[in-house]
């Protein structure tokens, strides 16, 4: 039978051709090399349309017997200053904006695939020039900047299913400066007295519903006036309970990984 991992498949309007190609082909490799989608596709395009559907019902047959079935959702997010959101493990939607671009202040909608349940991994990242966390080093206005993410995912009903507040867990894995004072100093060194910076790699697997985040705060919610969102976060209209999420603290906590489990 068809192999089926994961909970999120990216399709696009034909099944057979993207999204399933290889995973309704009888799994030939010996060598433990995936087959290539290509491959896939070259069969199929050589046996009959029968076929295609004979393969297509023996899918069904699979997704049914275990219960599981792909929904549609769309998301919506803000970012100061850039994102990517993650489903299993699997880059979903991501931030246009590069996060090396000065003021990418913009919001982004867009509709992905998955099977319940499944863990939602957001990474947001707020700019900075280096690992003093600053940002206009040198210039009038060096600063540490802040950050602030907000979402909101709906069904294909348009109801809402899921938004950013408390109940997230996120983890900071870039915090500079670790003293603020580094923000008045006129010439900032990473890694050197108020500057100091604590960085770590994302953990294994964090994104993935095998790991263990117990040990991870909760998201700390702040308020529009205190994050300011700018240019993007207008143009949505968010959920009365979504609310914006950060680190600890919205200047000095860079990188933050944030985890929910949807059931
Ligand atoms: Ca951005
Ligand atoms: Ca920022
Ligand atoms: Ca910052």
């Amino acid at each position: 039978m068809p192999d089926w991992p994961g909970g999120r498949r990216m399709c696009n309007s034909d099944p057979i051709a993207d999204c399933c190609g290889t995973s309704f082909l009888p799994d030939d490799q010996t060598d433990g090399t995936r087959p290539q989608p290509r491959m896939a596709f070259d069969v199929l395009a050589n046996i009959g349309a029968d076929m295609k559907t004979h393969f297509l019902a023996m899918s069904i047959v699979a997704l049914s017997s275990t219960g599981a079935y792909a929904e549609t959702f769309s998301a919506d997010v803000w970012a100061d200053n850039w994102f990517e959101l993650r489903v299993d493990g699997e880059t979903v939607g991501e931030d246009s904006v590069p996060i090396t671009t000065e003021r990418s202040f913009n919001a982004e909608s867009f509709v992905f695939e998955a099977e319940r349940p499944f863990v939602l991994g957001l990474v947001a990242k707020d700019f900075k020039e280096n690992d003093t966390g600053l940002e206009y080093i040198g210039t009038g206005r060096q600063q540490m900047g802040d950050g602030g993410v907000i979402l909101q995912i709906r069904n294909a009903a348009g109801e809402p299913i899921v938004v950013s507040n408390a109940d997230w867990q996120c983890l900071t894995i870039h915090t500079a400066p670790l003293d603020k004072s580094c923000e008045d100093q006129r010439n900032p060194v990473a890694g050197e007295g108020a500057c100091a910076f604590d960085v770590s790699e994302e953990p294994e697997g964090w994104d993935t519903a095998a790991f263990d985040a117990a040990s991870w705060p909760q998201a700390d919610v702040y308020t529009e006036a205190e994050v300011g969102p700018k240019a993007g976060y207008d143009e949505i209209a968010w959920a009365e309970d979504a609310r914006l999420i950060w680190g600890p603290d919205l200047e000095q906590s860079n990188t933050v990984l944030c985890r929910l489990m949807v059931e």
